[in-house]
């Protein structure tokens, strides 16, 4: 099988250690990927095209080896191809001229989405055309929430203060919203699926900001919806399902029953996870980002722990978010091989 240790846990398979591939593998903690990242000003020009984002996604494979690349874009090219205005302001992360009203939304619109994300499905293809046959390639995109928050907070935020309130006080026009994204997400899933991406992760990033009820309305049961759709086109394709920080959530709601793995963050303790997830369903995670900063001996003892409790069951190492741009290289190189020596203790 292509995509060997990964694709292999996905299905069931044991191996002696775990795969290892890290959320925001490719990014600006490596001298490589910033320079190729300075030779584009915009960073939406630099996603899409397909030299450079092939380019910045192997990166990582040829320094550390990892069993999995992932295609390297962002959750914010949705947005982007369904007619909303986005930017990336340089040290400000995204900004999106802000929906601040349901009329808005029937300017948007899914007629476009394939030509204009053409240059990822390029990418992917020829991406996997490099790629070593036993490293696999992950497809992703944002979860409607997550999508919605930035599209009507008009970029990051600290309270959720607008799309929560729409949320809350106008279910009927969010639903809309919401509805369109599942859709567009199950076309743009769909799509690099066709072009070679032997997986795919839905990240719910701020899925944890709603509470219990509104969670499940507008967090997992999205997410259940897309994975059904894409089922219809992929019947095969694993989906991996990102909802940060939900907590015990993460097990309600039909996530284990309908997708492949969970990848949690790093509230969740790894021996309650291999106690209560694990039995159900693959779990994927999760070091704490800042651990891979630390690295030394506090890296190894963690990772090592996590290692303990989860790797003896169906596993992936990860971290619980992304690698962050002050993250040491070499740390990375150490972790890699920290999971790669491992030994299970019985
Ligand atoms: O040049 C740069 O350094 C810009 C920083 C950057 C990078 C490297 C952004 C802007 N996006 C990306 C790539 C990216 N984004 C990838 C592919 C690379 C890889 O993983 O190796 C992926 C999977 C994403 C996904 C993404 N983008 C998420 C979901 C995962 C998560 O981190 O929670 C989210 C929320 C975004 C939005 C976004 N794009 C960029 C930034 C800085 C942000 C986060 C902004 C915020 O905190 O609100």
């Amino acid at each position: 099988m292509s995509g060997g240790k990964f694709l292999e846990t996905l299905a069931g398979k044991r191996h002696p250690t775990p795969p290892i591939w890290l959320m925001r593998q490719a990014g600006r903690y490596l001298p490589e990927y910033r320079a190729v990242r300075s030779t584009t000003r915009s960073f939406l020009e630099f996603c899409y095209t397909p030299d450079k984002a092939v380019e910045v996604t192997l990166q990582p494979i040829r320094r550390f080896g990892l069993d999995a690349a992932i295609i390297f874009s962002d959750i914010l090219v949705v947005p982007d191809a369904l007619g909303q205005k986005v930017w990336f302001a340089e040290g400000e992360g995204p900004k999106l001229e802000a929906l601040t009203d349901p009329s808005q939304f029937g300017r948007l619109s899914r007629a476009r989405l394939q030509e204009h994300l053409a240059p990822v499905y390029e990418a992917i293809r020829r991406t996997r055309a490099e790629l070593p046959r036993e490293t696999a390639l992950l497809g992703f995109a944002g979860a409607p929430f997550t999508l919605a928050c930035y599209m009507i907070e008009g970029g990051g935020s600290k309270e959720f203060g607008k799309v929560k309130k729409w949320a809350y006080a106008h279910p009927e026009s969010f639903k809309l919203l919401i509805d369109l994204l599942i859709d567009a997400v199950v076309d743009h899933l769909g799509h690099q699926v066709d072009a070679g991406a032997d997986a795919v992760q839905l990240f719910d990033s701020w899925a944890g900001v709603l509470p219990e009820e509104q969670l499940f309305h507008w967090s997992l049961d999205p997410m259940v919806r897309i994975a059904k759709g894409l089922r219809v086109r992929h019947p095969h394709v694993p989906i991996l399902a990102f909802p940060r920080a939900v907590g015990p959530a993460a097990l309600m709601y039909r996530l284990p029953e309908t997708f492949s793995a969970l990848s949690l963050d790093t509230g969740i303790g790894a021996h309650w996870a291999a106690k209560e997830i694990q039995p159900h369903i693959c779990v994927q995670g999760n070091l704490d980002p800042i651990m891979l900063v630390a690295g030394g001996e506090a890296m190894e003892r963690e990772a090592t722990r996590i290692l303990d409790k989860l790797g003896h069951g169906s596993y992936v190492f990860n971290l619980g978010h992304g690698v962050v741009p002050q993250t040491p290289p070499d740390h990375v190189a150490r972790l890699v091989e920290i999971v790669r020596n491992w030994k299970p203790s019985s």
